[in-house]
Parts: structure tokens; C-alpha cells; sequence
């Protein structure tokens, strides 16, 4: 079957929650961390009451964030990049970077700020709405409380220009030489509960385990790791080709069942299994759920049954209830790269079953459980074991489950400010034992990329991974290697140097199964994965340094024509991707308003979880549109009537109308956690018996336009149009 693949989050934590407390300012862009991370805000809180620091809020929506910050931002959905480029731009102009950082430690600066200086503050103004004297302002705030950090989360993310947006942010911290140390980097707050972990252990369609990319090579580093054999793993799949193929994202997979978009696949989608995942979370619903019809076979393995099991109309659905978070025992990993060994509390009630036991009947139906399993004597300790054994890339060799567990049972030994241990059974080391831990003594990585600390102890300089020479499109040639006097206390060479390899012959560091080649390097010092410089310009993207490009579907048709998007992407994840054949400039004409979706804090994902707890329902049992007072009296529209918000795509849903001027006039808000409706109409008598939620509402991802990341096909669940109606 074809890969499906959830690439919502982008990135890791470069500090942690807890360091935010040494920050002299905090840029926080599309986050809401009062609703969707309310326990990192203590962190958030403590840097602007201890250290005076500016809390600067990015979001077109005054949230329950933006009632904290100093600072807020209003911008228009969409246009971010603009926005930082323009800080970039600002802090240059003024002469404000680390020169000296910069010199030693960035790559493809000139180049970057030849993009850069087109986003003057007045440009800036016009695409974004902020006052260009708001622009300015915020910039020097910046370059005055150093360090800062910088947060974003999916208001960042959710958009055709998702990717670009998370490299402007880069850009801005390596121009303000605010990484690789304590108070700075890029903090991008994650999701669920061990999304870090999903994500390192991949469950992803692009890449195997630990970010170890699909390729022959790959497969068999793993395949040595698993203990099983290459050649019979390649004839598992269909062809050579399907092999090192990237599967579909969970963003689109459906296409592959309906192929409206033409797909890149020898056959379509027969059956789905839905694995702790909640169809309405996915944009454009109502194609999904005509893929739901057409599908042979569903399987939901879920403790609740979901919007899913509402939403198929025939008889083609399996529910497999499975334990919860508590009913079970494994390593979880933070935001902050941190492992926790999570402890079960009680066994599976009713006739659920974890998640282990689930997957190993699965593989043992499917007749290989004696070629995965052989080395599996204890689960989940053994499955860890594994994982540690093959993940080198990013150093979880050394965050073996004995250790995990101790620093769990142990963790009131730890220092809050520094997450270090101050004695008792883990002296000296960093709680969780953050990635890259690179053998079974190394205390962990509190911080990435801190030349400070010696690699042993927990320092890391930036990563050489492109290569060490490149040459840029106006021919200047650049070394990316680190430039001399630029190394980790302790390092034999007093430079830049590449990845270690040929320790073992034939061998890298990240393919030494032994771990020679990274205790040879820890022992000289230096970093397995070499001593380079951070990139300003990454020429293996489509935009080699973020540009401003319109979203798909814009208000503003004078700025499509200025930054369009990006011609159509003809086979992108085994899926034709619209892009320019999809930015209609007429569109606004007919859909006015733009469309943002998002969190509240008291449902989670889907709502599945939250909306059948009884206590939670209660709080916030019904689904909602924010609309502001200007455009609620223009419109006839009263607090608390019902209102149909409409999209492009014939997508429509009827929702309560709560009339906040936390939006501007021209912009609807709406949380995606509701679900049990459907374009008006009531599916509770779907539900198996007894198992409907306290409250259902409609899915706001009916409305959610089409359009997707043009490098990770994240959903662009914060940008669209729509229409509005009084019911
Ligand atoms: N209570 C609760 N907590 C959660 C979750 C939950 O469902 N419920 N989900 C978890 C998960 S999976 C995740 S990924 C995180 C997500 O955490 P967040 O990303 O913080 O949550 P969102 O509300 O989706 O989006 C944040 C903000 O982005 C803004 N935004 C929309 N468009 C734009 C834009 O173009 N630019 C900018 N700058 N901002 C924009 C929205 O108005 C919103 O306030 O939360 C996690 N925590
Ligand atoms: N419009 C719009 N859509 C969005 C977003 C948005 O901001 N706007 N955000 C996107 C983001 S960032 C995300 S991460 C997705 C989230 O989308 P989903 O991941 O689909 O949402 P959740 O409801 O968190 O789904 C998790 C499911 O896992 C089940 N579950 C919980 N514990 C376990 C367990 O131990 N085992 C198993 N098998 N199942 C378990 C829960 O009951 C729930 O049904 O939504 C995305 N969709
Ligand atoms: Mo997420």
C-alpha cells in the first residue's frame, strides 16, 4: 500500500522551553501559546517579568497571546515572509547584524541581502498591512535585546509558502547572531504529545527513520539495522523505482482514491488505516470524504471512534479500539528534543489494546512478524533499543532506555534554568538527554550549534551537509566550511572541517554502525557531521532565498500580479500540485473574505478526545466563526445567529456566528476541532451506539481552500477565501 505521510510540524527546537527564560526579547510569530501551549507560557511569562524582555506577537488575530505580548502585530494571512525579510532588510540597512558571526559562521549573506533589500519598510506596509513605521520599530527592538528568540508555530507553517517563511526566520536569527546560544535560536513549538518523536522516527512518506533520506543507501543501513535482509525488503515493493519513491502525504492522500489531481502511482488507493488520526483535521473534507465512500476497506485504530467513522457512509469500516497515552509505557519526545520515559499507570480497559500489540498481530497477519520481531525479546524497551541503534543522524545512540527512565525518575534533580543535573544518579547531565546524544556517557545537547561548550559536553557546531564549496548565481564562489578560529573548546582542528567518514571503510558517521566514527570524532573533540557555516541561501529549494509570493487564493489581485506563486508542480508527493493554474485573481470577487483556522485550548486536533469528555464539552460545546462588529452589522449578522461560511470549492458549513473584533473586517476565524456534522446536516446516528461525543459541530476543514506547501505539502489551512451568509 502507499505511504502516507503527516508532515504538519517542520523542524525541532534549536534551545528548549526552559531556556526562553534567559531570552532578552521573544518574536513569536503565528503561535497562540496561551491556547495550544499553555505550560511553555510559564517560560514565555518569566522572560517578560524577570528580564524586561519585549514579548512581540505576530497573528492576524489579537489572541489570548497577543493579550500578554508588549508588542502586537496585526498582519494580513500570508504575507510573513515579507514581514521578516523586512526586518532582515531593516537591521542591515542600519547597519545592526553580527558582523563578526556572520563572517565566521553564515554562508550566502551578500546574496540573501540582494533578495533582501527589495522589502523596504513602505513594500513591507503594502503586502503585509503593518505600518512601515511598525516595521522599523520592531526591528530595532530586535537588534537591541539580543539575545532574543524566535518562536513560530503553524501560522507560520500553514502555507503555500510555508517552508519560505521558516527559512526568513532563520535568516533573521543568524543575522542578529542570535544562534547557538542561551536566550536565542529557533524555537518552533511543536504539536502533539511526541510529534518530536513521530517525526524523528518517521512518519513521513519522504524518508525512512531518523531523517535518513529514501535511497538505496538508506534502506540498507536500515535493513542491517532491523537484521533483515536488502534484497528481500526490495521485493516487498512493487518496482526498483516504488522503492525510493515518496509516498503520499497525509495532506492529499485522498487524490489518490479520487484523482481530481492526476496521480503519479501504477495504481489508486484500495483501503486506508487511520492510526491516531482524525480525518476532519485534513482540508478540503468534503473530497476526503468522497474518497471515504469510494474506499474498499477503512480501519480507524483510535480509543474513539472519530469524525472518520461518522463521516463513511458504507460499509466498509473496521474500529480497532486502542489503549490510551496511560494504559501503556515507551520513550516520548519533546519540542525540546527531550526523552521521557513515559510509565503505564493501568492496564487497557474495556477491550482496547495498546499500540504494540496492535502493530505486531498486524505484521504477524502479514506474515513477516518472524523477520522483525526476532531481535524484539522485551517491548517497548527492545523496539527503543533499536531505534537508538540505527538513529545516528541526529545522536539518539546514546538515549538508551536505561538512561531515559532514570532521568525520568530522577528529574527533581534537574535545574529549571539550565535543565542541567545538580548531582544525584545523572550529574552533569541535561534532563531527556536532548538529541544528539552521541555515545552512552554524553550528557545530551541543551542547546544546538554553542561553540561555547566542548562536543563531549554537550557543544555542536553548525552542521556540513552541502558540501564545502559553493558557487552562487553571480559567480562569487564561498567556502561553506566554518572559518578558522571558529571551534568547539577542545577540537584538534581550530577551524571548519567536513563529516567524519572512511574511519570504518566505506563507512560515514552516520552509517558506522559500530559508532567508531563518532566516538573517534567526540574523542578529537570535534562533531561527527563536520564544522560548517548556516546557509542564507539554500539552492536546493525552489526559491533559493525566501520571496514573498501571494497566496493562492488572494484578496488583493494587484499583488498576484506582482508576486505570483509558483508554476504547478506536476508531480509533488505522487500528486499533480496546483499552483499558478489555481491563483485566480477574479476569485475575490465572489469569496471576499479570508479564511484562518486554528486552536482553542480546551479541544485538541479533531475533537474526538476532547469533545467526548464530558467536562471539556461543556466548556466549549459549540462550533463557531469569529467575525468582527463592522462586518457582522454590515452583514445583518447578530451575536449568536447562525451564519453559512462558504469556500471556493463549493465547501460549506453552517456555524455560530461570534462577533469579536479579535478580527479585522476582513477576516474569519475558525477552530478545526468540531466535527459529527456535515454541511448542515446532523451524522450522530452514524456513531456506533453509545459512542457519539458530548458535542458535535461542523468540520471548518469543509472550507479550508486548496493549496499546500510547495516543498513539505502542509495544507494551507491559514490562508483562503470565503464567502459569508446569514442562515
Ligand atoms: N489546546 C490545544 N493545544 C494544542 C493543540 C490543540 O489542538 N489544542 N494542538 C497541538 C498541535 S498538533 C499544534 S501543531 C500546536 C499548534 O499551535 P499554534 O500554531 O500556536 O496554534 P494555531 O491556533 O493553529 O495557530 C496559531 C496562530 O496562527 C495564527 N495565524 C493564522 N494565519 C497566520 C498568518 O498568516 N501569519 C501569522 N503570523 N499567524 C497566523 C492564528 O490566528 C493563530 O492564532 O498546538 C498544539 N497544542
Ligand atoms: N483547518 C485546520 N486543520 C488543521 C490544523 C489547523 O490549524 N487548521 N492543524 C493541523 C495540525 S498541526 C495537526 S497536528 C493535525 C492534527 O490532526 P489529527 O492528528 O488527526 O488530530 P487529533 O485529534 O489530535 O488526532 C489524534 C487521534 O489520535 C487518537 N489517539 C490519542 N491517543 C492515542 C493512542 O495512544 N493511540 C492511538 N492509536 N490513537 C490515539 C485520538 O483519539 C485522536 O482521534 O490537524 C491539522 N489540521
Ligand atoms: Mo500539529
Amino acid at each position: 500500500m502507499a505511504g502516507v505521510a503527516n508532515t504538519w510540524g517542520y523542524g525541532a527546537m534549536t534551545n528548549s522551553m526552559n531556556d526562553i527564560r534567559h531570552s532578552k526579547l521573544v518574536f513569536m510569530l503565528g503561535s497562540n501559546a496561551a491556547e495550544a501551549h499553555p505550560v511553555a507560557m510559564q517560560h514565555i511569562l518569566y522572560a517578560k517579568e524577570v528580564n524586561n524582555a519585549p514579548l512581540i506577537v505576530v497573528d492576524p488575530r489579537f489572541t489570548k497571546l497577543a493579550a500578554k505580548a508588549t508588542d502586537y502585530v496585526r498582519i494580513r494571512p500570508g504575507t510573513d515572509t515579507a514581514f521578516v525579510m523586512g526586518l532582515v532588510n531593516e537591521i542591515v540597512t542600519n547597519g545592526w547584524h553580527d558582523k563578526d558571526f556572520i563572517r565566521k559562521r553564515v554562508a550566502g549573506f551578500p546574496e540573501m541581502c540582494e533578495i533582501a533589500k527589495h522589502y523596504t519598510p513602505e513594500v513591507v506596509e503594502d503586502i503585509t498591512g503593518i505600518p512601515a513605521s511598525e516595521v522599523k520599530r520592531i526591528a530595532k527592538l530586535l537588534a537591541t535585546h539580543r539575545p532574543g528568540t524566535v518562536v513560530w508555530c503553524m501560522g507560520a507553517t500553514q502555507h503555500s509558502i510555508g517552508s519560505s517563511n521558516t527559512r526568513a526566520l532563520c535568516i533573521l536569527q543568524l543575522v542578529l547572531g542570535n544562534m547557538g546560544v542561551s536566550g536565542g535560536g529557533t524555537n518552533i513549538f511543536r504539536g502533539h504529545d511526541n510529534v518530536q518523536g513521530a517525526t524523528d522516527m518517521c512518519v513521513l512518506s519522504h524518508s525512512l527513520p531518523a531523517y535518513y533520506g529514501i535511497k538505496d543507501g538508506s534502506w540498507k543501513h536500515w535493513c542491517r539495522v532491523w537484521d533483515v535482509d536488502y534484497e528481500w525488503m526490495k521485493s516487498r515493493f512493487h518496482s526498483k523505482e516504488y522503492m525510493n519513491k515518496k509516498g503520499f502525504t497525509l495532506a492529499r492522500w485522498y487524490q489518490g482514491v479520487i484523482q481530481e489531481d492526476k496521480i503519479s502511482q501504477y495504481t489508486p488507493i484500495k483501503a486506508v488505516v487511520f492510526w491516531g488520526c482524525a480525518s476532519n483535521s485534513q482540508s478540503q473534507y468534503h473530497k476526503l470524504k468522497k474518497a471515504l465512500d469510494k474506499l474498499d476497506l477503512v480501519v480507524i485504530i483510535d480509543p474513539f471512534p472519530t469524525m472518520t467513522a461518522a463521516a463513511c457512509e458504507k460499509d466498509n469500516v473496521y474500529l480497532l479500539p486502542s489503549s490510551s497515552q496511560y494504559e501503556t509505557e515507551g520513550s516520548v519526545t519533546s519540542s525540546s528534543r527531550q526523552i521521557q520515559w513515559r510509565f503505564k499507570v493501568v492496564d487497557p480497559v474495556h477491550d482496547s489494546r495498546d499500540d504494540y500489540w496492535i502493530m505486531g498481530q498486524m505484521v504477524k497477519r502479514f506474515g513477516f512478524h518472524d523477520k522483525f520481531y526476532k531481535n524484539i525479546k522485551k517491548v517497548p524497551d527492545d523496539i527503543t533499543r533499536e531505534l537508538c541503534k540505527g538513529s545516528l543522524t541526529i545522536g539518539y545512540n546514546g538515549a538508551l532506555p536505561e538512561r531515559i527512565k532514570k532521568h525520568t525518575l530522577h528529574w527533581e534533580t534537574f535545574d529549571v534554568d539550565s535543565l542541567q543535573a545538580k548531582g544525584g544518579p545523572c550529574d552533569g547531565e541535561y534532563y531527556g538527554l536532548p538529541w544528539p546524544c552521541w555515545t552512552e556517557t554524553h550528557p545530551g545537547t541543551p542547546i544546538l550549534y554553542d561553540i561555547s561548550k566542548p562536543v563531549a559536553k554537550g557543544g555542536l557546531p553548525f552542521r556540513a551537509r552541502f558540501g564545502t564549496e559553493h558557487t552562487y548565481w553571480n559567480g562569487r564562489k564561498e567556502n561553506l566550511l566554518a572559518a578558522p578560529g571558529v571551534y568547539n573548546p577542545g577540537s584538534q582542528v581550530k577551524g571548519g572541517y567536513p563529516e567524519f567518514k572512511d574511519i570504518v571503510p566505506g563507512t560515514n558517521w552516520k552509517t558506522d554502525l559500530s559508532q567508531k566514527t563518532i566516538k573517534v570524532a567526540i574523542s578529537r573533540g570535534m562533531a561527527p557531521f563536520g564544522n560548517a557555516r548556516a546557509r542564507c541561501v539554500c539552492w536546493n529549494f525552489p526559491d533559493q532565498v525566501p520571496v514573498h509570493r501571494e497566496p493562492l487564493h488572494s484578496p488583493r489581485p494587484d499583488l498576484i500580479a506582482k508576486y505570483p506563486t509558483y508554476p504547478d508542480k506536476k508531480e509533488q508527493y505522487r500528486v499533480y500540485t496546483r499552483f499558478k493554474s489555481e491563483q485566480k485573481p477574479e476569485l475575490v470577487k465572489n469569496f471576499p473574505y479570508v479564511l484562518i483556522t486554528g486552536r482553542m485550548v480546551e479541544h485538541m486536533g479533531g475533537g474526538a478526545e476532547t469533545r467526548s469528555n464530558k467536562y471539556l464539552a461543556e466548556l466549549a460545546p459549540k462550533m463557531y466563526a469569529e467575525i468582527s462588529t463592522r462586518l457582522a452589522n454590515n452583514l445583518g449578522i447578530r451575536d449568536g445567529d447562525m451564519m453559512w461560511i462558504e469556500s471556493p470549492e463549493q465547501g460549506k458549513v453552517k456555524v455560530m456566528a461570534r462577533v469579536t473584533d479579535r478580527v479585522d473586517d476582513k477576516t474569519i476565524f475558525m477552530p478545526f476541532h468540531f466535527g459529527g456534522m456535515f454541511m448542515g446536516q446532523d451524522l450522530s446516528g452514524n456513531y456506533p451506539k453509545g459512542h457519539e461525543p458530548y458535542c458535535i459541530g461542523e468540520p471548518a476543514n469543509i472550507c479550508t481552500n486548496y493549496g499546500y506547501d510547495i516543498v513539505t505539502q502542509i495544507q494551507g489551512t491559514k490562508e483562503g477565501l470565503c464567502q459569508v451568509k446569514k442562515a
